[in-house]
């Protein structure tokens, strides 16, 4: 059974598939005042990244305005964005993240 596909009358589907979960990207924002150590200790410390890829992700979000720290499940993505908003406000710096659905 877990490797058959039984299927009825007329290949109506008897076990139904699963959807695929949709995924969502959180993504950093650029601003003026955060210092450049600090967003490379957020993805350090939220995002699970080596020093040399949180560097990359930083320098990427303040060239371009924002990027992509990491793509997980709904709840997953919104504790992310709370605690990076969260720990940010904490040390008064106006860094955000948000969450956009993946393609
Ligand atoms: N632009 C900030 C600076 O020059 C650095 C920075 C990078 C801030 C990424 C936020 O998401 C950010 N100090």
């Amino acid at each position: 059974y877990p490797f058959s596909s039984p299927e009825g009358e007329a290949g109506v589907q008897l076990v139904p598939k699963l959807d695929t979960p949709k995924m969502y990207k959180v993504i950093l924002l650029n601003d003026d005042y955060t210092p450049m150590d600090f967003v490379v200790l957020v993805l350090r410390r939220f995002f699970a990244k080596t020093e040399e890829q949180a560097t990359q992700i930083m320098l990427d979000v303040h060239k371009k305005g924002a990027g992509i720290a990491g793509v997980f499940s709904l709840e997953i993505a919104e504790m992310k964005v709370m605690q990076v908003n969260q720990f940010a406000q904490l040390n008064q710096y106006p860094l955000k993240s948000t969450l956009e659905e993946e393609a």
